[in-house]
C-alpha cells in the first residue's frame, strides 16, 4: 500500500534515473527508494523516453500515490540527453541540494546511496559509487566481454582524459552536490550513451570539484535487457580523445 507523501517544495537529495524499457524493475526500485528514504525531503525524478514497455505508465501510477516521485518523458535522444534533462530539472525546478545519479536495473544497490550521500556531507563535491577501489567489485555473471570492456575502458580512460586519480571513471552512480553540478555546464553536453558518465566526470573535475570514491558492488540486472551496444563503444573511444584535446587546448592561468 502506497503512502500519500506531504509536497515538498525544495528537497535535499534528488534522485534520478533514467530508464528506458525497465518495466519490470522500475516499481521495485521506487519502492525501495521510498522506503529507504523515507523523509519528505528527498525527490526522486524518472526521465523516461517513452519506453514501449509501459515503463512511463508504472511510474505516473506510483507519482500519483507518492508526490516525491516526478516523471518527466520526452523522445529517446539517448541516455546523455536523459540525464541532463533530469538534472536540470533537479537543478532547476526542484532546487535539489544533492543529486544522486543510478540505473533503474538493481545494479546500483539503492542502500549504498547513503554512504555516497554521506560522503558529499563529509566535504566532498562527487562521490562516485565505485567498482574498481578497494572493496568494491563485479558480480561474477559478468561475462569475460564486458569484465575486459569495462576494466580496460576504464584504464584507457584514465590515460587519454587524464582522469587518473579517479579509479571507475565510467561510473553511473554517483552522489554530486548541486553547486558542482551548476559549475560543470551540463546543458553543453552531447554525448549521448554511456560516455556522457565520462564527459560528466571530467567536466567536474576541471571545475574544481572534490571527487571520492566510495566502493560499491556492482550487480548484473536480473530483469530487463541491457542497452549498452556497439554505438556506446565508439562513442566513448571517441570522446576520451576529445576530452584530451580540450585540455590541450585550454587555456593554463
Ligand atoms: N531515458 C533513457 N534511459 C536510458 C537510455 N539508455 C539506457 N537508459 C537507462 O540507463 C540505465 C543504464 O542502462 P543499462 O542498459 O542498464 O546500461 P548498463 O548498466 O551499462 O548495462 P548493463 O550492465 O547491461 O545493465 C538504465 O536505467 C536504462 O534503462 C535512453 O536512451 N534513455
Ligand atoms: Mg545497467
Amino acid at each position: 500500500m502506497l503512502r500519500r507523501m506531504p509536497p515538498s517544495t525544495s528537497p535535499r537529495v534528488c534522485f534520478v534515473i533514467p530508464t528506458y524499457n525497465e518495466a519490470a524493475n522500475i516499481t521495485p526500485l521506487l519502492e525501495r527508494l521510498t522506503t529507504l528514504h523515507a523523509g519528505g525531503d528527498t525527490a526522486i525524478v524518472v526521465v523516461d523516453d517513452h519506453s514501449p514497455d509501459g515503463t512511463g505508465r508504472l511510474v505516473r501510477d506510483f507519482a500519483a500515490a507518492d508526490s516525491r516521485v516526478h516523471l518527466l518523458e520526452g523522445p529517446k535522444r539517448g541516455l546523455g540527453h536523459a540525464y541532463v534533462r533530469g538534472m536540470r530539472h533537479a537543478l532547476d525546478a526542484l532546487g535539489a541540494e544533492t543529486i544522486v545519479q543510478m540505473d533503474a536495473d538493481f545494479s546500483h544497490d539503492p542502500a549504498d546511496a547513503r554512504r555516497l550521500i554521506d560522503r558529499l556531507g563529509a566535504g566532498a563535491d562527487v562521490a562516485i559509487g565505485s567498482r574498481y577501489v578497494p572493496g568494491g567489485g563485479i558480480d561474477h555473471r559478468w561475462s569475460l566481454r564486458r569484465r575486459l570492456l569495462s576494466g580496460w575502458g576504464n584504464q584507457l580512460t584514465r590515460w587519454v582524459t587524464g582522469l587518473r586519480q579517479v579509479r571507475d571513471c565510467t561510473a553511473g552512480f554517483k552522489a554530486i552536490s548541486a553547486d558542482a553540478l551548476r559549475a560543470a555546464d551540463i546543458d553543453s553536453i552531447t554525448a549521448r550513451g554511456q560516455a556522457f558518465q565520462v564527459v560528466l566526470l571530467h567536466r567536474l573535475t576541471r571545475s574544481g570539484a572534490r571527487v571520492v570514491e566510495e566502493p560499491i558492488f556492482f550487480r548484473e540486472r536480473d530483469r530487463g535487457r541491457t542497452k549498452l551496444g556497439w554505438r556506446d563503444i565508439v562513442e566513448c573511444l571517441l570522446v576520451i580523445w576529445q576530452l584530451r584535446l580540450v585540455d590541450l587546448l585550454r587555456p593554463r592561468g
